[in-house]
């Protein structure tokens, strides 16, 4: 696909989106937004791929949105920031969030504004030694967007939250593992092949039991115990059915890693 802002590749499984204007630390752009929208419409799409990773060229995984990019302006005609939002930013979070095949964001450097919650809305946040994360947000006098509000304080608890959002520090790699926002941090030299790795474990895993694992999860941020323990049922139900469950028992049985084929 002949895209600008990004790059978009496809292998073993796998589609890798590269946020690509690394001129400008991959800020966000409303063409980029459109882009990233058609990548993750092919992605889905494809049933050969079960894996997306999202990443930057460059030094930096991204800057957050172009400060430089003209505003939109409400029916007043004054600028309104809350327009993007509405139009680009608040649609991909939930696409993210709710992406059906595993997502792993590759933090290769820097994660500032809004790009530090899309990252936080994939399944799981790699992060290169170098790369920090900052709620830049409160610097430039604005409120954290991208779902930050919403996903930190259930990830890190409310008092961590705060202090990340009102202080507006940058957070090392070894930090944001400790605090639970990473899941691993490998050093700089090997970081590509490290997600690569992982990316290509999950594009052979059982894709169909990943897509409903996620959905477990998902819900019990508003489900009451008995409420989960009943979707659990449900979607062990559905697992339990899958082709893939018959090729784990059996691989299991027959001592030999098993095929998946994600149904
Ligand atoms: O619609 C709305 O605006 C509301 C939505 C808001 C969502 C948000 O994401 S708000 C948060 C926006 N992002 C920021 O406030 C971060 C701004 N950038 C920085 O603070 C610093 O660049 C970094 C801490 C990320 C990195 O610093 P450093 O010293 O490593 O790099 P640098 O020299 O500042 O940046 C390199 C170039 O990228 C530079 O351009 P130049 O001087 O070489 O021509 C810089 O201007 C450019 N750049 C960095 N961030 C952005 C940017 N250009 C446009 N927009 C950016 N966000």
């Amino acid at each position: 696909m002949a895209f600008t802002a990004i790059r978009a590749s496809t292998a073993e499984g796998v589609t890798t989106i590269a946020l690509a204007r690394p001129e400008r630390l991959n800020a966000f752009t409303s063409v980029m937004h459109a882009e990233l929208r058609e990548a993750l419409d092919a992605a889905e799409s494809d049933d050969a791929v079960r894996c997306v990773v999202l990443t930057g060229e460059g030094r930096a995984f991204s800057a957050g949105q172009d400060l430089g990019e003209e505003r939109m302006l409400g029916t007043d005609g004054k600028p309104d920031y809350g327009a993007r939002l509405e139009r680009d930013y608040n649609p991909l979070v939930e696409r993210v969030y709710a992406f059906p095949k595993v997502t792993i964001a590759a933090l290769n450097g820097p994660a500032v504004g809004a790009s530090a919650n899309i990252a936080l809305a994939c399944d799981i946040v790699l992060a290169a030694r170098s790369a920090y994360l900052q709620e830049a947000f409160a610097k430039i006098a604005l409120v954290p967007d991208a779902g930050g509000t919403w996903s930190l304080p259930r990830i890190v608890g409310a008092k961590r939250a705060l202090a990340l959002m009102l202080t507006a520090d940058q957070i090392p790699a070894v930090e944001l593992q400790q605090m639970g926002l990473v899941y691993k941090v490998f050093d700089d030299a090997v970081f590509a092949n490290e997600v690569a790795a992982m990316a290509r474990r999950f594009a052979g895993g059982p894709g169909m039991t990943y897509r409903l694992i996620k959905e477990a999860v998902r819900a019990s941020g508003t489900n009451d115990l008995k409420t989960q323990l009943q979707l659990e049922a449900n979607l062990q139900r559905k697992a339990g059915a899958s082709e893939d469950a018959t090729e784990g028992v059996m691989a299991f049985r027959e001592k030999r890693p098993p095929r998946y084929k994600g149904r």
